[in-house]
């Protein structure tokens, strides 16, 4: 095996985001990009010398490419076996199954998510831990701080390895086992639901589904599990086969980029139940007949229903959300008497707790759900949950819902986006605001008093770390609150989400619409942020 160090010399801006490296696929292009950044993870890790990686991608453009490039990097730096899934395909929790269930060192996945893909697109890559979680922040930084000095990587020069096959081949001194991408997640799914009890509601043949997989990485596994093994509806997944570029579109599953699956589920002749998954298989939408279900009451649902599932009738140890989450499964945490921790955005920080064994489900208001099953968010799994709760209680989406609401009110929620403006702009509109912070509490607008505005930061109850810096908060002596935070996964401009929450415990007013029931709070955003004139735009690019 001839392995070759090759001098380099530091790129600009290697920072993981929210969730791993992203940007362009020109960027990644770049002679030495992807290498430069995957030897500064493995100078990160260290520990791995004759040890297992897992990896795999979402099947965008650029994946097979980088993969036959870390591989001849693992090979040349001293791992012993890499498991690759078929076709380099992995969805994000999938490779989260498969490193903890092979007590792999850790996983590479490539994959930049939600954001559009081919050769025009986005491109990612992003680092998990043994636990088969994204690593800590204390993990990026040092990545990223490696990617500023780095002045070699080691690779090994050597032919493709196929990756069509499932088998096991040599790379030098390094065993390269291709896998297959599906069986051993479908595997754990079963496990965790009564598959019987699903089957027997698609049997029954007044029950229809339909899965938008929006031409990303879980078309395959959705065919899998829901077609194969709980014999569904016949072609019930859309847009079910992976494409390079997504076929065009915004892998996204909410109600702007999921468009096929709403027009679907907002017709006459709509199926009872309707859900979408992202890039890589780690976010779900949940809609029922006519209705949509926002993610944080999702996640309030299945904490309030998971004693009705095999998997979690033990009861749940905990739960948590991010800080721009609604607050509904607090409410659920309360009734049930178990903790709730609120974390920042971003599912590294679900971690720690998961694995101290504080939590069961946790959840994002960005179509993300999961549990201690594995360390990521999971999509399908959501799906098959709900599914299961279907089967048991027999009753529609949109009753389940609202009789979730009459028992523990109804905590309106409502994310507004304004993608793609100008950085300097955005960074402007949130110093500006901060500065007004000593001076909010206790200033009025109509019904509203502001209670608190701070800049919320996370001391991580198990290892004590600090995070600072991971949003803005404004409370109201009612419980509505106000969030202004830039994402940390884009890779142009800068994106502003705002974060809107009022809580209704009244029943009759449960039919509202929450942008109209929210109203009165984004024009308070208005007047506090003065958004229409940083961002240059009359209204948000994405409502969710
Ligand atoms: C977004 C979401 C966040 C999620 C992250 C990764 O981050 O808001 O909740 O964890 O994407 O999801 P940001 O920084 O853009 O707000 V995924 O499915 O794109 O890996
Ligand atoms: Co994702």
């Amino acid at each position: 095996m001839q392995i070759q160090t090759v001098k380099t010399t530091p790129f600009i801006g290697q920072k993981p985001g929210t969730s791993g490296l992203r940007k362009s696929v020109q960027t990644f292009q770049q002679p030495h990009y992807l290498e430069n950044f995957v030897q500064s993870i493995f100078d990160t890790v260290q520990t791995y010398q004759g040890s297992t990686l897992v990896l795999g991608g979402d099947g965008r453009y650029y994946n097979s490419n980088a993969i036959q490039t870390i591989l001849k990097m693992a090979a040349a730096n001293g791992f012993g076996k890499v498991l690759v899934g078929r076709n380099g395909i992995l969805s994000t929790p999938a490779a989260s199954v498969i490193i903890r269930k092979y007590k792999a060192f850790g996983g590479i996945i490539l994959s930049a998510s939600h954001n559009p893909g081919g050769k025009d697109g986005d491109f990612g890559i992003k680092y998990n831990s043994g636990n088969g979680g994204p690593a800590s922040e204390k993990l990026t930084e040092q990545m990223y701080s490696n990617t500023k000095s780095i002045e070699w990587y080691k690779i090994i020069s050597a032919p493709d390895i196929d990756l069509n096959n499932i088998g096991t081949f040599q790379l030098g001194d390094l065993t390269v086992e291709i896998i297959d991408s599906i069986n051993d997640y479908a595997e754990l799914m079963q496990h965790l639901f009564d598959f019987e009890k699903i089957k027997a509601l698609f049997k029954s043949g007044e029950f229809r589904i339909c899965y938008d997989a929006m031409h990303a990485v879980t078309g395959v596994y959705a065919q899998r599990i829901l077609e194969e093994l709980l014999q569904a509806n016949h072609n019930m997944v859309i847009n079910s086969i992976p494409l390079e570029d997504f076929g065009g579109g915004h892998p996204d599953p909410n109600l702007t980029y999921a468009h096929d699956l709403v027009e679907i589920m907002f017709h006459l002749n709509a199926p009872d139940f309707g859900a979408a998954s992202d890039g890589d298989g780690d976010r779900n939408m949940i809609l029922g007949k006519n209705f949509f279900v926002t993610p944080s009451d999702s996640l309030a649902i299945l904490a309030a229903n998971a004693h009705l599932v095999k998997g979690y009738k033990m009861g749940l140890k905990g739960v948590a959300r991010s800080m721009p989450t609604s607050g509904a499964v607090d409410r659920v945490a309360e009734f049930l008497g178990i903790d709730c921790f609120e974390t920042p955005t971003g599912w590294k920080f679900f971690g720690n707790l998961l694995d101290a064994n504080k939590i069961t489900l946790c959840g994002e208001e960005s179509f993300g759900t999961g549990s201690d099953h594995i360390r990521e968010k999971d999509g399908l799994w959501a799906v098959l949950f709900w599914l299961n709760i279907l089967a048991v209680r027999k009753q529609s989406v949109e009753t389940i819902v609202r009789e979730h609401w009459a028992k523990f009110g109804r905590n309106v929620y409502s994310r507004h986006d304004y993608e793609n403006i100008n950085s300097e702009n955005a960074n402007q509109l949130v110093e500006e605001l901060r500065k007004q912070f000593p001076q909010l509490v206790g200033k009025k607008f109509e019904n509203y008093e502001i209670a608190f505005a701070d800049d919320f930061s996370y001391l991580d109850p198990i290892d004590q770390s600090l995070s600072k810096n991971q949003g803005l908060r404004i409370g109201f002596t009612d419980g509505s609150r106000l969030i202004f935070r830039l994402s940390g996964t884009g890779t142009a401009g800068a994106t502003l989400r705002i974060y809107l929450e009022s809580f209704e415990p009244d029943v009759s007013k449960h039919h509202l619409d929450a942008q109209v029931a929210l109203k009165p709070l984004l024009e308070i955003a208005e007047q506090l942020a003065h958004i229409k004139y940083f961002t240059g735009m009359e209204k948000p690019t994405v409502i969710t």
